[in-house]
């Protein structure tokens, strides 16, 4: 048995200071159980390293943002050079002008593109344009798809097909969720369906174009295109949340990969080369009602912070060669084909759905297509799973219901101990 005895002893400590001893629910382990989360000191490529000295094959990647591996010399160097200038200025700085000019290349549905500090303030944001835009208050989410904690984001579905949203957390007021209708993912019929409810009302559809929130969960064919042209018909907005995908299913995100140009995208981890900083961005019509052109207020103190955007360019630059993305691919593949034959070897049901290097396996006959599918999930066998991998020194995501990273920093050989490491765990099953 791995020594885990100083994260289990500073796990006690955090929780004396910390709720639940963690800054985000979900690296608590409360998905897969167990005495205590990793620790961790560093990470350094593919690997991260726990309090008690143990070595982790990496495939969290911080949710998203490590896609080139931890502690990228390139990224490091950038954001040591920026603090020797000075951490925060709350005043434009060249540098934020290069990552927006960046992002708007590399998403040609965007014109204009606001900085903030995180995928909830990007969605947030996302949202109130779409509202002002639209003169609309109600807007559309799908079931399984989590776009951050805002209080209008917090909401779970009714009983019934779009029905009014119910608060899915204490503190986010009934009248508030009522505005959000749910619909169950890679269902144009219930979108359609939400419209002919609510016909006039609906201001956006906010989804992410690649579900990851569920695990990961591909569109079904031409859904993103009907989605889009739906929104249209009925004056409506269709808002792609691409923090999790952006840059990381391809440069230009999922929006790319299935060529649809949203009105609006949000944008976060990859682009932040692991510091803070997200991005809500769209047509320069719908962007400009943002303050201190138009009259739509956000704000934020440390919004196009200059270590992040060093950070963020750093990263992208890395990112413009199109060989990074041929291997994460094939790097990718390699992983999900082999982990996918040997639970067929262990005759375990197991339904793995990846695009480029998000992916997700599933303890699921399958097919996984949205939120009922996935939830059907075995979560006890892949917290076995879980835990015999993570004893092996193999760093996966604590919930069946999260989407698993790749880096471009994984070797050929981290791939062959971590299918060495599931045989071990599948024969545990
Ligand atoms: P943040 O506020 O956590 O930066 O971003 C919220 C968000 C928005 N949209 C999408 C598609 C997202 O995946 C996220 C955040 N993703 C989770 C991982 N499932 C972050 C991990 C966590 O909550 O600790």
């Amino acid at each position: 048995m791995a020594n885990t005895s100083r994260s289990e002893s500073l796990f006690d400590e955090a929780k004396q200071f910390i709720p639940g001893g963690v800054n985000s629910p979900v690296r608590a382990f409360r998905g897969v159980g167990g005495k205590s989360p990793r620790f961790i000191t560093r990470g350094s490529g593919a690997y991260l390293y726990d309090a008690d000295g143990n070595k982790l094959i990496d495939y969290v990647g911080s949710w998203g943002p490590l896609i080139l591996g931890h502690s990228h010399p390139d990224v490091v160097k950038a954001i040591s050079e920026a603090a020797s200038n000075g951490t925060s200025f709350g005043a434009p700085t060249e540098a934020e002008i290069r990552l927006a000019r960046m992002i708007c290349e590399y998403y040609p549905s965007i014109d204009r593109v606001r900085l903030v500090n995180s995928g909830t303030e990007a969605t947030m944001t996302a949202i109130r344009l779409a509202r002002a835009a639209t003169r609309r208050d109600r807007f559309v989410k799908c079931e399984g798809c989590y776009h951050g904690h805002s209080d209008a984001l917090l909401v779970k579905a009714g009983s019934g097909v779009a029905t009014l949203g119910l608060p899915d957390s204490p503190g986010v007021p009934s009248d508030l969720a009522k505005l959000t209708l749910t619909i169950p993912y890679n269902s144009l019929a219930a979108a359609e369906e939400a419209f002919a409810k609510y016909p006039d009302e609906i201001a956006c559809i906010i989804i992410e174009p690649i579900a990851g929130n569920m695990g990961c969960v591909p569109p079904a064919e031409g859904y993103l295109q009907g989605l889009l042209e739906l929104c249209h018909s009925k004056g409506a907005l269709l808002i792609i949340d691409e923090v999790m995908t952006g840059c990381r299913v391809a440069r230009g995100g999922a929006q790319s990969i299935h060529n649809i140009k949203p009105d609006i995208t949000t944008l976060g981890k990859v682009i932040g080369g692991g510091l803070p900083l997200a991005a809500v961005g769209g047509r320069a019509e719908i962007m400009d009602l943002l303050a201190p052109v138009g009259p739509v207020y956000q704000a934020g103190t440390l919004s196009g912070n200059p270590l992040a955007v060093a950070a963020g360019i750093a990263q992208l630059k890395l990112l413009a060669d199109d060989k990074v993305y041929e291997r994460l691919e094939a790097s990718s593949k390699h992983l999900t084909d082999g982990m996918t034959s040997i639970a067929g070897e262990f005759g375990v049901d197991v339904t793995t759905n990846r695009v480029g290097s998000m992916f997700t396996m599933f303890f699921n006959k399958g097919p996984v297509i949205d939120w009922d599918s996935a939830k059907r999930s075995d979560t006890a066998k892949f917290a076995t799973f879980f835990h015999a991998m993570l004893e092996q020194g193999v760093y996966l995501a604590p919930s069946q219901f999260e989407a698993a990273f790749m880096s471009y920093a994984h070797t050929d050989e981290d791939i062959e101990a971590t299918l060495k490491a599931a045989h071990e765990a599948f024969a545990k099953l």
